[in-house]
């Protein structure tokens, strides 16, 4: 039962018994990771009478069963296409297929036929995940990983059997497949080798496309090239790897605009061009990535010496949000975001509601002014599903206060909000050499109880009447020693989420890039029945957060905005709306 995959890092909790020992048998026989597997639990039917409390609203969801990755986002005459990990028979990784749903506008989504199931020999054992390329004259590939029945990963390419149908229907895969596969020359592991990314076409009219691997703890991005998309040759150098970082999956590799917020074509490069290169870290569950120079005629790529190449540089979310993946969306000329909000509950109550996983609402994704870092912020479409609104304007929250925002559905809510610090000579000097590198653990041993200098101050969300329950969005600001460096902090405080027990309750921390000294700072937050999706600083840091509260459900949630510093702070401005339900499958 444990040929092909294991434990996943200790991200997700092993509760009941048997779930115990199986957890056990998987690190004792030390397989390779990814998801984790219970053979048992992958093909059950969920229990009809589990309350959906916590089913989002206006997130993507199929109506049940397992997700993960998402897998080919492409805009193809008139419509996005959504592609993604699914198990159509149960709520826990396994069974693997593509699963398919397109839309007209990114928020409402229509179900299709899935485009991809494990039929071949090539893909016999899973329909793993992958891209989707535009070839010259409007024809989309798919490139995708598939596992032979020996478990062998491999990279196979299938296309549209009817380019003409706007609904990409059905899929052929060639038989000439795989078109990729590790062999005794390349020297390629074979339990390591997956995830192709979209190609680009070079200037020397050479198609190219990464695949994620390691080498011993040495993450990789193994480069192919081809002349037709449909013979592939590796390049013997990686275009990029970096030591002690582990099995890189789903790498994502881009250019954007050096100045400006629009997206560009996957294949553009140009002096005004920087490069992005994502990788998700199998063994940590976490997305970086670096910005840099993609030096074309060697075929390497350089990160900038702002970007720090491993899991401590930066990521698109310092919460839960995994196996990312980015497109250009020709028609609004942007560059679009996916990524994987896993659960934080047991296995055996994703079993019992019968669904696990969502996506993150797409995200716009450009280059900061500073070149630095990137910036993300919710599709504009998603303010049309925008209701009732409560607003409040220029109120002071003194020093251990909370204003409650009324009018509001407050568990499934969009809310943005603009705090102006009144004193940041109050701001504690950060002193502890761990912490000035650790946003997380500042967030973590200054929770939102631990009153500061300036702040915590920020948003409780899924609060009970009595505020039993909780979960806090909420920024501090410090000063570096020696200096009058201010250094911010976001943090998203799950630690009181629920009365449950049984929940990953863990509190997510990241650093602000933002000049705070006008003392001026943003927030938004997007609630929805068991996530907080949070852009601080107008998209620098955000934190994505799942939670399960047992009282704060549904109309008896409650939104406050609080300060525990010792300085003031002022609402300028608050803005929250309750959002309606789109038709998502
Ligand atoms: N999920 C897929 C793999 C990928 C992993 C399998 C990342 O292709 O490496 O469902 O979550």
């Amino acid at each position: 039962m444990l040929e092909s995959f294991s434990l996943m890092g200790a991200s997700r909790i092993c509760f009941s018994f048997v779930a115990f020992l199986i957890c056990n048998l998987l690190s004792i026989h030390g397989v390779q990771a990814s998801h984790q597997v219970f053979q048992e639990l992958m093909s059950v039917s969920p229990n009809s009478s589990a309350n959906q409390l916590h089913r989002t609203g206006y997130h993507f969801q199929p109506p049940m069963h397992w997700i993960n990755d998402p897998n080919g986002p492409v805009y193809y005459k008139g419509l996005y296409h959504f592609f993604y990990q699914y198990n159509p028979y149960g709520s826990i990784w396994g069974n693997i297929i593509w699963a398919h749903s397109i839309s007209t506008d990114l928020i409402n989504w229509f179900p299709l036929e899935p485009a991809l199931v494990p039929s071949e020999p090539f893909d016999i054992a899973g329909c793993w995940s992958g891209s989707a390329t535009i070839l010259p004259g409007e024809k989309p590939a798919i490139l995708y990983t598939g596992l032979n029945s020996s478990n062998v990963q491999l990279q196979n390419i299938a296309f549209p059997k009817d380019p003409s149908d706007p609904f990409l229907r059905e899929w052929v895969k060639p038989s000439y497949n795989p078109v990729m596969a590790p062999t005794t020359s390349n020297g390629i592991n074979a339990s390591a080798f997956r995830d192709p990314t979209t190609a680009w076409l070079g200037p020397d009219g050479m198609w190219r496309t990464l695949v994620g691997s390691k080498v011993d703890q040495k993450g990789i991005a193994i480069l192919y090239r081809s002349s037709d998309f449909i013979n592939w040759t590796m390049v013997l150098e990686p275009l990029h790897s970096s030591e002690g970082t582990g099995m890189w999956e789903c790498p994502d590799f881009y250019p954007v605009p050096v100045n400006g917020t629009v997206g560009l074509d996957t294949s553009v490069t140009g002096p005004r061009v920087k490069h992005v290169l994502k990788v998700s870290l199998d063994d940590k569950k976490i997305d970086y990535y670096t910005v840099g120079t993609y030096l074309h005629r060697e075929d390497k790529y350089v990160p900038d010496n702002t970007s720090p190449d491993d899991a401590t540089g930066f990521r698109y979310d310092y919460g839960k949000f995994y196996a990312s993946k980015t497109f250009f969306d020709s028609q609004k000329n942007r560059r679009i975001l996916w990524g994987w909000i896993n659960e934080s509950d047991s296995f055996e109550n994703d079993v019992h509601k019968g669904w696990a996983g969502v996506q993150a609402i797409p995200r716009k994704v450009w280059l900061d002014e500073s070149g630095k870092q990137l910036v993300q912020w919710p599709v504009e479409e998603l303010e049309g599903l925008r209701g009732e609104r409560a607003s409040v304007h220029n109120k002071r929250i003194e020093s251990g206060s909370t204003v409650q925002v009324k009018g509001v559905q407050a568990s499934q809510a969009d809310v943005e909000v603009s705090f102006q610090v009144d004193d940041l000579n109050k701001a504690e000097v950060l002193d502890d050499p761990d912490l000035l590198v650790n946003p997380q653990g500042i967030c973590s041993e200054k929770g939102a109880a631990v009153k500061g200098g300036v702040g915590p101050f920020g948003l409780l969300l899924f609060a009970s009447h009595d505020l039993q329950e909780q979960t806090a969005v909420f920024f501090r600001v410090f000063k570096r020693p020696n200096s009058n460096h201010l250094v911010v902090v976001m943090c998203s405080d799950q630690s009181k989420s629920t009365l449950e027990k049984d929940v990953d309750k863990t509190t997510y921390g990241g650093f602000v890039d933002v000049h705070i000294s006008d003392g001026h700072i943003s927030l938004r937050t997007l609630i929805d029945n068991s996530i907080v999706e949070s852009f601080g600083g107008g998209g620098k840091t955000c934190i994505t957060a799942r939670v399960y509260p047992k009282l704060a459900v549904g109309n008896d949630a409650r939104l406050y905005v609080f300060n525990n510093g010792s300085s003031a702070v002022t609402l300028s401005k608050l803005t929250a709306w309750s959002m309606r339900k789109p038709s998502i499958n």
